[in-house]
């Protein structure tokens, strides 16, 4: 009895010692409010066993509005979940808000924060960024190869589809080959074949990074976890080394065969940027500032998100398609009706086709890929709104609440391609604001030009040719994503069905 007794005057006592701190650490600061938190362990009571953690932000603001604060162990962590406040933060005071938190996984992910997407705001990550930025702009965004080459991919795909054509498939293998060759070539100039081993390997370390890496989980929270046995960390340690082995035998390749004055993919333009930075600047002292580490780093990050994030908006859609076979129907007769039965779609069809555009805004609204972004730093003391944020406050943006906002959006949990199109249905706009499936602001996604031209084209070549529909023996898949780094799809199984217009025509004509 006594030792309970000492117990829990102790930890009396530490609580008021904590509020006391916590207090003296903000003083006179107008915080937003904060759910309970305890020493040590911060709010995660409220936290445990929820894993939806987009979801559970979300219904938080019932009882706390739109933004409020919480402890993730010793974090202090904002959450916002408004569009306004959120355009503040990415685009007002971007600059303020430009740093990302260095956790556990993401270290071990990105070599201590040398890539673009988990590292914090600094002049070399500024040129990292504008490196890519001019790589993607040369051999990628808008120009015609590029083009050629995702119609080529979606050829592939089609042919695949027509070879399996009724059986129950799971397309998630040959979406993620066919996105996976379009940033294989751009970051390497190559690309898989179906049954390609090393394919097959590059899937499965990249499931395992997915599953472990940024998610909130236990150890990015208390680091000292990582010291003990952890089987995720040890998973995302096995797949880091396997994505490592890939790396560096292109690398090797790419160091060999360099030649300044034929640049063709992003590990070559890279490779120059290095070059040309040790030769010109070859008497300052930060000319090793852009290391091997970064270079590899980047393509990582670069190759990482062009296959994940894309893959997972098809799997969305052709999900979405599955559940509503009127908006398949309609996207299918504006096809035919704008493109016809004699030629592929291509990207200039784009403006002509203003209902499947509106699907495929619709579908990165209903699920956006990215639930939480990936968190800001507050890098110095600013405000968001009416409310003080010292500096080091993590700031996180709730995508879904913005995209499921009441105020914003008519039924926002209901697949409405129609909301995104004028009454005249023949416009494409956004009706609210409150809609930034791609982020905002000098950490904007990168990738943004590139993933429209393929989920475009990617889906335009599969609807004009076949129709998806449910397995016999099967039931329509749950739209529920499971959180992570991205919202993961669930796997299911569909049918893909060559339509009646084009029986009898040869598929690759
Ligand atoms: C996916 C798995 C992988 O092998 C490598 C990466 C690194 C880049 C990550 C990517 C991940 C997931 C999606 C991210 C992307 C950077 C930007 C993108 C987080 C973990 C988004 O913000 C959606």
């Amino acid at each position: 009895m006594m030792v309970f007794h000492v117990v829990l005057i102790l930890i009396l006592a530490l609580l008021s010692f904590w509020k006391l701190a916590q207090k003296k650490l903000k003083p006179r600061l107008n915080c937003p409010r904060s759910l309970p938190s305890l020493p040590i362990i911060g709010s995660l009571l409220q936290l445990a066993g929820h894993s939806q953690l987009h979801l559970l932000f979300y219904r938080l603001q019932q009882k706390y509005g739109s933004i409020y604060s919480l402890y993730m162990g010793s974090h202090y962590v904002v959450v916002v979940n408004n569009y306004l406040q959120a355009k503040e933060v990415l685009l007002k005071k971007g600059k303020i808000f430009a740093g990302r938190p260095r956790t556990v996984t993401t270290d071990l992910l990105t070599r201590n924060g040398k890539d673009i997407a988990f590292a914090s705001y600094s002049p070399l990550w500024k040129l990292q960024r504008k490196l890519v930025h001019s790589a993607l702009a040369m051999f990628g965004e808008g120009s015609l190869t590029l083009e050629k080459l995702i119609c080529q991919e979606a050829a592939f795909l089609c042919e695949f589809l027509n070879a399996t054509q009724d059986s129950s498939l799971n397309m998630a293998p040959e979406l993620m080959r066919a996105v996976s060759n379009v940033v294989c070539s751009l970051c390497f100039k190559s690309s898989y074949r179906h049954g390609d081993a090393e394919f097959e390997t590059m899937l499965q370390y990249n499931q395992g990074i997915v599953d472990t890496v940024a998610k909130e989980g236990l150890v990015d929270i208390f680091p000292w976890l990582q010291y003990l046995p952890n089987k995720d960390l040890a998973l995302l340690k096995r797949c880091v080394e396997k994505r490592d082995q890939l790396l560096l035998q292109q690398f090797a390749k790419h160091k060999e065969e360099f030649n300044s004055d034929s640049v063709s993919d992003l590990m070559d333009a890279l490779l120059r940027a290095k070059l040309n930075m040790e030769n010109n600047n070859s008497n300052l002292p930060n000319r090793h500032e852009l290391t091997e580490d970064h270079l590899l780093m980047t393509v990582a990050d670069i190759f990482g998100a062009g296959v994940e994030t894309t893959t997972t908006v098809l799997k969305w859609a052709v999900l979405y398609l599955l559940h509503y076979p009127e908006v398949q129907q309609k996207i299918q007769e504006e096809l035919d009706q704008k493109i016809g039965f004699n030629r592929h779609p291509q990207l200039s069809d784009r403006q002509h086709l203003p209902y499947f555009e509106a699907t495929i805004s619709e579908v990165l609204r209903i699920r956006p890929v990215s639930p939480l972004l990936i968190p800001h730093v507050a890098l110095e003391d600013t405000s968001i709104g009416e409310y003080d944020i010292p500096k080091g406050t993590r700031v996180m943006i709730n995508l879904w609440s913005i995209h499921h906002d009441e105020k914003e959006w008519n039924n926002p949990g209901e697949f409405n391609p129609g909301r995104f199109l004028d009454e005249y249905g023949n416009r494409i706009y956004s009706p609210s604001p409150s809609y930034l499936p791609f982020g905002a602001g000098i950490r904007v996604c990168m990738g943004e030009a590139l993933a429209k031209m393929e989920l475009f084209l990617f889906l335009a070549w599969i609807l004009q040719r076949f129709t998806f529909t449910i397995p016999e023996g099967h039931t329509l898949p749950e739209p529920e994503g499971k959180f992570g780094v991205v919202l993961q799809v669930p796997p299911f199984k569909v049918k893909a069905t060559l339509r009646e217009v084009w029986k009898g025509l040869a598929v690759d004509q």
